[in-house]
């Protein structure tokens, strides 16, 4: 039995190349139902020809069977051995030849990392992070890139499909019904990207013609039956294909791309070379099964796998600090790709209110950490929307400050200089700084600190001087291990409204004693100025202002902070919400008007006073709704992007409970208006169609029908059993059948019961039913969660189902903060079980706790209890471990 290494952290400093590179690896795979026999053979090239350092391979729950140096057995008892890693010493200064022979089990591997079976009867493989070393002892960091040719061998009748990266270069038949098939990569990858699949697949075929000419072929594989629902997908596919080589002139590298579809996988998909592998919930959609939030999905998803071919695939990560090097990038890009495809400022505000619900609360609690982590115990935990989205908002920065071309310039010098190598965040921000000649030394300290910055900006009208001065002041709140900020760089872009609510032209800018002449970037007149604010205090004049400005701020959200402006008045929020030419901020002004509102109303429900909402707040809204008659309001309303027409609609009429929302009813016939705009938006065509026109007709409808049912009564229920009923559609459907699940009683124990029935064989299906009880508020619902994990329709081994019933329930006011602390316990239980079995989703859930600190006095002693009793189990995971204990310090 090998030695058992205690968890370590690691850290960004202590990086050091390794002491030998990997030119080629050739693995052999023979699969079977008992165990799967590995064997690599790598030929190993030391970085220094006079000393052989010792070679540490990583290996977990790897049986070893041999080693051998240019074809010499060494004895297992001479060398290394320990739970995590097989050291090797006495090596060859020459380059030389490293077999090794390994024994894996992927039956018992339920982590889901490595190679596994999954329950649909494959072999899959996950290798990102760090799932290699579970498949055989190797260097499993990403700055070991080599080239990849795998062998894999099994039963023909079980498997008969058999898939790795790059191109196919042989196959055949054995004895005993075992087949074989040689797979190549010509690219160097780091193991992280490698892919191997074998099973009983059925492929959707299709072809993309580059803009060089060459056919790729392209398929999607997935069991027999569910190839009809691969179409969006396929689609999807290639609007990315195209998409790449229209914006950023990157053309696909190899004669075949292959995506294949797996019921059982921890994270949404995985971007190795050439054979990418999927959760099925992101490929797999027709107009039944699927709603339009799916289908968005995934489109945005097929999208970021297939850009990370360049951005993560060709120029790689490093190390994994880097992380984001290669995520935030090919997030940024998905999210504009998607805004291509479909609505730009739609996109935006879905994307920004991600952030702010998810990252500024990562950012602000026991697990913030930079763009660039400093450490880790274990990499998995750090797969974050800190990493992630923030870390695409710092790429938006890039763009913002540079201009689209100056951005393309830069992305060109990175793979210019970078192609073929794994490299930092550094080199990127050096390849844009190089490619513009641009100053932006104090913007690289997004990458190392936390914390969302707080930008507060003042304004003051000097009507002689017809001056308009804009004052900041930037500060960046302690995070843990990070006491002190240091100012980072923020572009704040800036429009000025004159008083028919037009853009002003911006002339001239005083900053910081210097002035500027503003033009756009096509060389026009300026209508948003982006200014640089790199200092805690700033001023910045515009000049030549005729009238007093109404300011928009952050225009279309220039940078992840959290903007205070305690110089825009109310009237001026009520000005932006009709006028702004910025979509992005039309929305925010009604949003912040509408929490302005809620804070003030919320009190006085609760004193049961008289509630008023301003008229001008509601014809706002009533006027983005489309109802309004005043020309000027409906000239700009008809301009206004549909799906935005549904977003800026969440606070209108249910403004914060029901008495608000009655309140609000009775002051304009809000009803019959929500009734007109569900009859208005339904449609009379049978046949689904996902284009921006109708997902945006069919939110709005669906909103509206939402706030009429939270008025629980009959006639609104019989209203939303009808569009349950007469749906075509799964967006349709689902959205009614969510309405009707808001208020307790019979209609709702039917309807969800109508609902399995329908589609108890639809496993994706059952997840949206799973997900819609486990997010009830209402209350007591612990009893009901506890029933659901006895369900036949949960599997604790399913990551899907776990996000399904355990996720949402822990995003729950009533039932997760339950005040006895059954909604902690609840929790608490599920973690430990799972976490025998699959860590990685373990400590995802625990996460929920983790902001204890947050909750009243009550509920952190209950909460803190649980995560003490988790914390001190025996066994633990290094990926609960993690959590549970930086949440507790
Ligand atoms: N690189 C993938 C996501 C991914 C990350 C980690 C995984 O296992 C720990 C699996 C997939 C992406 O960004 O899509
Ligand atoms: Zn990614």
């Amino acid at each position: 039995m090998a030695v058992k290494e205690a968890p370590k952290e690691i850290f960004l400093k202590d990086y050091k190349p390794t002491g030998y590179h990997f030119d080629t690896v050739e693995l052999k795979f023979v699969l079977s139902e008992k165990k799967t026999t590995v064997v690599s053979k790598i030929r190993v090239l030391p970085r220094n020809s006079s000393e052989s350092p010792p070679l540490v391979l990583d290996g977990r729950d790897v049986k070893l069977l041999f080693v051998k140096i240019n074809g010499e057995e060494r004895k297992l008892e001479e060398v290394e051995l320990t739970s995590r890693h097989l050291t090797l010493k006495s090596l060859p200064v020459q380059p030389f030849d490293l077999e090794i022979g390994s024994e894996i089990h992927p039956e018992t591997n339920l982590s889901l990392e490595g190679l596994y079976k999954s329950s649909s009867g494959m072999f899959c493989t996950q290798c990102e992070a760090e799932g290699f070393r579970k498949i055989t002892f190797y260097q499993d960091r990403p700055d070991v890139m080599a080239k990849f040719t795998t062998r894999i061998e099994a039963d023909k009748a079980q498997y008969p499909v058999l898939l790795s990266n790059g191109n196919l270069i042989d196959s055949g038949d054995l004895e005993n019904g075992f087949h074989y098939a040689v797979w190549e990569d010509p690219f160097k990858k780091p193991c992280y990207l490698f892919a191997l699949v074998a099973g009983q697949l059925t492929s959707r075929d299709d072809t993309f013609k580059t803009r060089s000419g060459r056919d790729v072929q392209l398929r999607i594989w997935t069991p027999a039956q569910d190839v009809p629902k691969t179409e969006h997908a396929m689609h999807a596919l290639k609007l990315s294909m195209k998409w790449d080589e229209d914006v950023y002139g990157l053309e696909y590298d190899l004669d075949l791309f292959n995506i294949v579809a797996v019921p059982d996988f921890n994270m949404g998909a995985m971007e190795n070379k050439s054979l990418n592998i999927f959760n099925s919930k992101l490929v797999l959609a027709s107009a039944e099964t699927a709603t339009d939030v799916d289908y968005a999905a995934i489109l945005g998803v097929i999208g970021h796998e297939y850009f990370h071919n360049w951005t993560g695939n060709r120029v790689t990560c490093r190390d994994w600090f880097q992380l984001s090097l290669k995520e935030g990038l090919t997030v940024f890009r998905d999210q504009e790709f998607s805004s291509d495809m479909g609505s730009r400022p739609v996109k935006r505000i879905g994307d920004v209110a991600l952030l702010r619900t998810a990252q500024f609360s990562e950012d602000a609690g026991p697990m913030a950490h930079p763009v660039r982590p400093h450490s880790y115990i274990k990499m998995d935990n750090f797969y974050t929307v800190t990493v992630y989205e923030k870390g695409a908002e710092v790429v938006r920065m890039y763009q913002t400050l540079l201009g689209k071309d100056g951005f393309r310039k830069g992305m060109d010098l990175y793979f210019e200089r970078h192609d073929g190598q794994a490299v930092t965040c550094e080199d990127f921000f050096a390849a844009m700084r190089d490619a513009n000649s641009a100053n932006l030394s104090v913007f690289l300290r997004w990458y190392s600190q936390a914390g969302t910055p707080i930008l507060t900006v003042s304004t003051a009208y000097d009507a002689a001087a017809r001056s308009y001065t804009v004052k900041c002041k930037q500060e960046i709140p302690s995070t843990p291990g990070q006491p002190v900020k240091e100012p980072t760089l923020i572009p704040l872009a800036v429009g000025l409204l004159n008083s028919k609510g037009e853009d002003m032209v911006l002339t001239e800018l005083l900053d910081g004693g210097s002035l500027k002449s503003l033009k756009d970037t096509a060389g026009g007149p300026a209508k948003t100025a982006v200014l640089v604010v790199d200092k805690e205090e700033q001023e910045f004049t515009f000049l030549n202002l005729p009238e007093k400005p109404v300011p928009s701020f952050l225009r279309n959200f220039s940078a992840p902070v959290r903007l205070v402006t305690p110089t825009v008045t109310d009237d001026d929020l009520l000005f932006l919400l009709a006028h702004d030419s910025d979509e992005f901020n039309r929305w925010e002004a009604g949003q912040t008007m509408g929490r302005k509102l809620m804070l003030d109303l919320i009190p006085k429900a609760q004193r049961n006073e008289q509630l008023a909402v301003p008229s001008a707040f509601v014809e706002g809204m009533r006027r983005i709704c489309g109802k309004g008659t005043n020309t000027s309001w409906r000239k700009r309303t008809d301009g206004l992007d549909g799906g935005c027409r549904s977003r800026c609609s969440t606070y209108c009429p249910k403004i914060c409970d029901k008495r608000a929302c009655v309140e609000t009813e009775a002051r304009f016939p809000e009803n019959c208006e929500y009734r007109l705009i569900v009859t208005e938006n339904r449609s009379s065509d049978p046949h689904y169609t996902f284009d921006h026109k109708n997902k945006a007709r069919r939110s709005l409808k669906n909103l509206a029908l939402g706030y009429l049912c939270s008025l629980d009564e009959a006639d609104t229920t019989e209203l939303a059993l009808k569009e349950y009923k007469s749906a075509t559609n799964m967006t349709d459907q689902f959205a009614a059948l969510s309405s009707l699940c808001q208020n307790p009683g019979d209609v709702r124990d039917e309807a969800l019961a109508n609902f399995y029935e329908q589609w108890k064989d639809e496993t994706l299906v059952v997840n949206k039913w799973l997900v819609l009880q486990s997010m009830s508020d209402i209350p007591g619902n612990v009893k009901n969660m506890r029933r659901l994990l006895d369900h036949p329709s949960f599997d604790m081994k399913n990551p899907n189902k776990v996000y399904s019933l355990i996720g949402p329930f822990c995003r729950t006011a009533v039932n997760f903060h339950a005040k006895d602390g059954s909604g902690y316990e609840f929790l608490a239980e599920v973690t430990l079980q799972l976490d025998k079995m699959n860590p990685q989703v373990a400590s995802r859930m625990v996460s929920s706790l983790s902001r204890w600190k947050r909750f009243d006095e009550g509920r952190q002693s209950l909460a803190k209890a649980q995560l003490e009793r988790i914390a001190k189990t025996d066994g633990l995971s290094e990926n609960v471990f993690e959590i549970a204990s930086k949440s507790l310090a």
